[in-house]
């Protein structure tokens, strides 16, 4: 068996050997993880992939699927000298013919080639994020992406409404007739959704548009403790229907930002925490937020800034979206995703503060996270050389306020050891017997979720 072999099988151009040309595919996008092999394949449709799939299985290769190479959690790279399999030559992206509110996008379609085709049709996709222009469908839906909307349009998962993807074997499976009601048996867009490239290789989906809002008013808060913004968290989640976004960052973060960046201090640096919060809806949204309990804060609360045009929302945003690229210029972080039921935040950030001091004085904690969610965003500088004491003990210290270990960026490689701390033994075997039904020959993505020789 050699890679002739399958490039014979091939059309011309689709598996790649130029080393200049791999060197952009091969280690992630936090610089964490590094990996080589001597292939990149591009398959061009679902029959392709299949047929790769297919010489893979036969030949025991084993492989990545790739999309935008945006993971955060070292899934997406060949640690191991595995093939890639890159999707990102199936972009194809059209309204389906059968629902004008559907969208049918192969693997490789951006997240903004997506929605700037829905907003043609006065549309839009309800998962965004600062990577719209390069995390594609095929690995937002291997990941279960989140983002900053998912407290009005849910995770991806709730995005698909059909799918199509190809198995171990190479054998293609689910469908896209777009059915929201389909009740046939196991449910394969919940169950690829999340599924992060161990089961099956997304080739297509069918997902659900929303109708584009009339008008979006963005609101940044700064406070001095977080008790006053994970209130004002609840009390918006509670009486405000068009609440679509809720972000917490802290004043450490937006120094870090504006080191990078270009960008106004606020209010004088006399806050410590922000809240930044995103309402849309039908037009006379400012008029209905100031007649609800957002109203009085609005007239009393002295650092308020409220955004109308899209020029000025965009500003707010960017002392939000750009912490991860700001921390990234500083160094390698060690990344932590997770989730924390919110009355126990609090607790959780003084423990994060204590856990990193104790284990390494020097570390650089920065968090900042999606606070309706509970889901919070770790990122640690100067962790070396405890990173993994200190990501052992901040997952345990997770589990112990009842969190999740992995909110939004998946287990990938990075978490793989750390899975029993949330899942039984039962839970976990089950998972493995999953896998052995999709991908006998355990070739798709070996190690991620969980390690293989465990
Ligand atoms: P990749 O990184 O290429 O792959 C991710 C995983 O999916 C890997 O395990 C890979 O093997 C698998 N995979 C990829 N394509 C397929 C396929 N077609 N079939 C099967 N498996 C596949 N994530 C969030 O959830 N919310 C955020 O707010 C967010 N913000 C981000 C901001 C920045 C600046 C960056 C760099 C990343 C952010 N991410 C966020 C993380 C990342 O963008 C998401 O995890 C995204 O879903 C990855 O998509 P991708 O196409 O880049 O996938
Ligand atoms: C975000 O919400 C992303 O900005 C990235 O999920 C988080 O950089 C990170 O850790
Ligand atoms: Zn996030």
């Amino acid at each position: 068996m050699s890679i002739e072999d399958l490039k014979s099988l091939m059309e011309p151009g689709r598996v790649v050997e130029d080393q200049e040309v791999i060197r952009t595919y091969i280690d992630d996008w936090t610089g964490r993880y590094k990996g080589s092999t001597s292939a990149v394949t591009f398959p061009h449709s679902t029959d392709e992939v299949a047929k790769i799939l297919s010489w893979c299985s036969t030949n025991q290769v084993r492989v990545v699927p790739q999309g935008g190479n945006t993971g955060m959690v070292g899934g997406s790279v060949p640690l191991n000298g595995e093939l890639i399999i890159s999707l990102r030559k199936m972009k194809n992206v059209s309204f389906s013919n059968t629902n004008r509110n559907q969208i049918v996008a192969e693997a490789g379609a951006t997240l903004l080639e997506i929605q700037n085709l829905a907003s043609g049709r006065g549309l839009m996709y309800g998962v965004d994020f600062a990577a719209r222009d390069s995390a594609t469908i095929g690995g937002t839906i291997a990941t279960n992406a989140g983002g900053l909307n998912v407290l009005k349009y849910g995770t991806t998962r709730r995005q698909i409404v059909s799918v199509e993807a190809v198995t171990g074997t190479g054998k293609v499976i689910g469908n896209l007739n777009g059915l929201e009601k389909d009740n046939t048996g196991y449910h394969l867009p919940s169950l690829l959704c999340g599924s992060e490239g161990t089961l099956a290789i997304v080739t297509r989906a069918k997902l659900k548009l929303w109708p584009e809002p009339e008008e979006t008013v963005t609101i940044l808060f700064g406070f001095n403790t977080i008790e006053d913004a994970v209130n004002l968290t609840e009390d918006c989640m509670s009486t405000n229907t068009e609440i679509v976004a809720c972000e917490l960052f802290f004043q450490k973060g937006v120094d870090l930002v504006r080191d990078a960046y270009d960008l106004q201090p606020l209010w004088g640096n006399k806050n410590s925490i922000y809240l930044l919060c995103e309402f849309a809806g039908d037009s006379g949204i400012s008029d209905r937020l100031s007649e609800n309990i957002l109203g009085e804060i609005l007239q009393t609360h002295n650092s308020v800034l409220v955004a109308t045009t899209d020029r000025e929302r965009q500003r707010l945003w960017q002392y939000r979206e750009l912490h991860t690229v700001a921390v990234s210029q500083k160094g390698i972080p060690l990344k932590l995703d997770v989730t924390i039921p919110l009355g126990n935040l609090p607790h959780f950030l003084d423990g994060i503060d204590t856990i990193c001091g104790n284990i390494n004085p020097l570390s650089l904690p920065y968090v900042f996270g999606h606070v309706a969610d509970g889901n919070m965003h770790l990122n640690i500088l100067q962790s070396e050389p405890n990173v993994a004491e200190m990501e052992e003990e901040i997952l345990k210290f997770v589990v112990s306020l009842e969190g999740s270990i992995s909110a939004e960026h998946g287990i990938g490689r990075a978490k793989a050891p750390y899975l029993h701390l949330q899942r039984n033994e039962h839970e976990i075997s089950l998972f493995r017997e999953m896998k052995k039904a999709f991908d006998p020959k355990g070739i798709l993505n070996p190690d991620v979720i969980f390690l293989t020789c465990s």
